[in-house]
């Protein structure tokens, strides 16, 4: 759909047009965003010309373009733009694109590897391991190569010397993790590559990290092991049931109609690396996971040489086969009960692909005095807000360095993991427990569709990549940030006792997202700046349910779907850490409540009342300070620095939850501990280099032995005075049903946390927002000098500049 702008002026059909009038507007800038509807009109002479109007509901006139305050990023001053007759002057000029790096500054820190720099790692790293070393893209199980290479954090304590003391910045570092299946003990090293941009040393940490080695089969999956497993499926093994198949599922040769669904985790103890994988009609341009045939394949894929791989196990519609021979013996027996799944191609109610055709474009927000915000390399400033962005290759979206007007307020805020738990009677859902950060979700996040996955003007920044290859790759538009008008008041009074007045501040808020698409679910991952001081973090979960073949007592583990599939049921549940520095490094931890207590009336002391009071309490230990899922725990929990507000009180952040996670799995699970964080809603522990993320890529392929257990973070120890670190749970019960066909919808999916400053003020400081509308009744409000929305008809009637519609493409891997 053509919506850029460039139709001749006679399609355009501008309503109310007036003649133009500047108007000065008084002092910084104004702060409103203008909804302006675009209509597409049916072409009235042949399909082929679509006549396109913009409906602006404001007069036309000049453009003022102003400086914004301190802090703030316009830099034009004064610009004037004048009304051309019959034609909208153009809004003031926003980059829809980030702003390279200009100059080595703050943000560089925490910016993840240019492509320079991983190219710079990766010929190190060739030079310095030797010839031995395969391209991960082609490796086998039984070569070295070089997995993973990524940003290495620097260590706080540097990173606080250089903000905060401008001590030289500490020496920016790689981490690269290797497989070694070429040696004599084949293990996975995780090796921290350094200086960058030219790096010299290359140091082992593996042992220091971990304790000893890490054993090889703890290593993720590589791409070339998957289709190293499908070539054995489709080549070897499904000929050997091309008869019951070709009755049940329209086999063909080698069955390409058909392709494979991978699960974790991958066995029943440490060690273990057979992988059941779920087979599904090959449904193109939509979602396959809706199309299980019912059978499943249990693939011991531990050998070093793939020639050595077996098919353990057979699951075919309901019942098990010691493989798929045996199946085929049993079918030709007239022995199994074969269900025929309807095959019918890319047309049906699944597809993605409306039916209907496009109506009038949905309103669109516009910057009617350009952007109020920059984003230059990974650093994103507004007049509050200050912060730099990044994505983990494995652990996802992360912010740092996080200042509200100029002061720091949290060092780091970022996602950990994501898990979902599912139950099932099909081997495969039985068998799902999917810990996200080993499959990477950085490293599957996807390009952001303008206009869809953010507002059509939104800035997008790239993100590059280097995984299983020895080249980076790059994911366009892999972030967005922008300013959006929520509609909704942040807060307002209209007064008519006494004294009649309205005092009010639209709620804006500042938006970084990133989307992380994990087989078939697309999450959401949000980090939201509010004008309060408030920041919000949240994920959506949309994309295709995981389903399965329905038979027997299905609907015990979920809803019937389709005329086959069932939607198993599930948790997901996200994990984040959110290092707050609440006025300084020292915190303590404070838990408020409210409770009743029966009181004598002062008054009349005979009867007596339920009077209800704060209950204040300062936790001194991490025990203390954990607070297990489905217990109680305080409503009020904050985080406080021992200084005081004007008014006495430890000025705080307060961690505010907006879950409805499921149960925990059972501790007495043999593989609970590799997600042991999901004990917990809330956690506080003493912040520890050592102890940098709650979780750990090898725990998804050897959760029996977990990498990295998150309980041995809570260890008793003092978390008065301390740097503290809040590790938060968010998570939601998933029982899918009809209507998440085709796509489980973000409405309602969506959970996280708020962090709220709590006596960290005097007062609201959205008191001072530039956007604040007051007016009296002896008050003009109708006045540009009285009131800014009073000026939107002279300063916002523009045309917005939009862009032209672009993909960031589909291959990167
Ligand atoms: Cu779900």
């Amino acid at each position: 759909m053509p919506l850029a702008h460039s139709t001749t002026p006679e399609t355009r059909n501008l309503q109310r047009r007036k003649e133009a009038s500047f108007t000065q507007v008084p002092s910084v800038y104004l702060s409103v965003y203008l909804s302006i509807c675009i209509l597409i009109q049916e072409p009235e002479e042949g399909p082929g010309a679509i006549a396109m109007a913009f409906f602006i509901t404001l007069s036309l006139c000049s453009v003022l373009v102003v400086g914004m305050g301190e802090g703030g990023t316009g830099s034009e001053e004064g610009v004037e733009t004048e009304c051309k007759p019959g034609l909208p002057p153009p809004c003031p000029s926003i980059s829809p694109s980030a702003q390279p790096w200009t100059h080595p500054g703050q943000s560089e820190l925490f910016a993840d590897l240019s492509p320079e720099e991983l190219t710079a790692v990766m010929s190190f790293l060739t030079q310095q391991l030797g010839p031995g070393l395969v391209d991960a893209a082609q490796a086998r199980p039984s070569d070295n190569c070089v997995f993973s290479v990524e940003l290495q954090l620097p260590p706080k304590a540097a990173a606080l010397a250089h903000l905060d003391r401008g001590s030289p910045p500490p020496a920016r570092e790689a981490l690269a993790i290797v497989f070694f299946g070429g040696q004599p003990q084949p293990n996975v090293s995780e090796l921290v590559v350094g200086p960058l941009p030219h790096p010299s040393y290359m140091r082992d940490v593996t042992v220091e990290r971990h304790g000893g080695p890490l054993p090889y089969h703890r290593r993720p999956v590589l791409i070339q092991e998957y289709l190293d497993i499908d070539q054995m499926i489709f080549n070897r093994e499904l000929p050997q049931a091309a008869g019951v198949l070709h009755h049940c599922c329209f086999y063909k040769h080698q069955g390409w109609n058909l392709v494979t669904m991978t699960t974790a985790p991958r066995g029943l103890q440490s060690g273990d690396r057979a992988t059941w994988f779920g087979l599904y009609y090959n449904i193109s341009g939509a979602g396959f996971y809706l199309h299980p045939v019912g059978l499943e394949l249990l693939v011991d894929h531990k050998a070093l040489d793939p020639a050595h791989w077996t098919i353990q196990k057979v699951f075919f519609q309901g019942r098990y086969y010691e493989s798929l021979a045996q199946l085929e013996d049993k079918f030709e027996a007239g022995l199994v009960n074969v269900v025929v799944i309807p095959d019918n191609g890319t047309g049906g109610s699944w597809s993605l692909k409306s039916q209907v055709p496009p109506g009038p474009a949905p309103p669109l927000q516009v910057h009617p005095q350009g952007l109020r915000f920059s984003v230059q390399g990974t650093r994103v400033a507004s007049s509050l807000w200050t912060f730099s962005f990044g994505l983990g290759a494995f652990s996802g979206p992360r912010i740092f360095d996080i200042r509200f007007q100029g002061k720091r307020v949290a060092y780091e805020l970022s996602v950990q993991e994501a898990l979902t738990v599912y139950g099932g009677n099909s081997p495969s859902s039985l068998r799902s427990q999917y810990i996200d950060g080993g499959f990477g979700l950085g490293h599957f996040s996807s390009p952001l569709t303008h206009g869809v996955d953010c507002p059509y003007l939104a800035t997008y920044v790239d993100w590059h990549f280097l995984l299983e290859s020895q080249a980076p790759k790059t994911i366009h538009d892999a972030f967005c940030v922008f300013e959006q008008n929520q509609g909704l008041p942040l807060r307002r009074h209209h007064s008519d006792i006494h004294s009649h007045y309205f005092g009010g501040l639209a709620e804006t808020v500042l938006v970084v997202r990133s989307v992380s698409t994990m087989l078939n679910y697309d999450y959401v991952w949000d980090m939201v700046f509010y004008p309060n001081g408030a920041i919000e973090v949240k994920f959506h979960a949309t994309g295709y349910i995981s389903s399965a073949f329905l038979f027997g007592a299905a609907r015990r583990f979920g809803n019937q779907v389709r005329e086959h599939t069932l939607g198993t049921v599930h948790t997901h549940s996200a994990h984040f850490k959110v290092d707050l520095d609440v006025g300084g490094l020292e915190n303590w931890v404070w838990a408020e409540d409210m409770a009743f207590v029966p009181t004598a009336v002062p008054w009349s002391p005979e009867h007596q009342i339920q009077r209800m009071q704060v209950t204040r309490k300062l936790l001194e230990t991490e025990e203390q300070a954990a607070f297990p899922l489905g217990g109680t725990h305080p409503r009020y929990l904050y985080l406080a620095s021992n200084h005081s507000n004007k008014w006495g009180h430890p000025r705080g952040y307060r961690i505010q939850m907006l879950s409805f996670a499921g149960e925990p799995l059972p501790q007495n699970s043999s593989m609970e501990r590799a997600f042991s964080w999901g004990r917990y809603q809330l956690a506080v522990t003493q912040r520890k280099e050592g102890e940098p993320s709650s979780t750990s890529i090898y725990n998804l392929n050897d959760p029996w032995t977990p990498t990295v257990d998150f309980t041995d973070f809570i260890n008793n120890e003092t978390v008065a005075g301390q740097d503290l670190v809040a590790w938060v749970t968010a998570g939601f019960l998933h029982i899918p049903h009809a209507e998440d066909i085709p796509n489980t919808v973000t409405v309602g999916n969506g959970v996280g946390f708020f962090l709220r400053p709590y006596n960290f003020f005097d007062q609201d400081p959205s008191f001072d927002s530039a956007d604040s509308i007051y007016f009296h009744e002896d008050q003009n409000a109708g006045s540009c000098e009285v009131n800014p929305l009073a000026c939107l008809s002279q300063i916002a009637a523009c045309a917005p500049d939009l862009p032209a519609f672009s993909h960031g493409g589909f291959s990167h891997n």
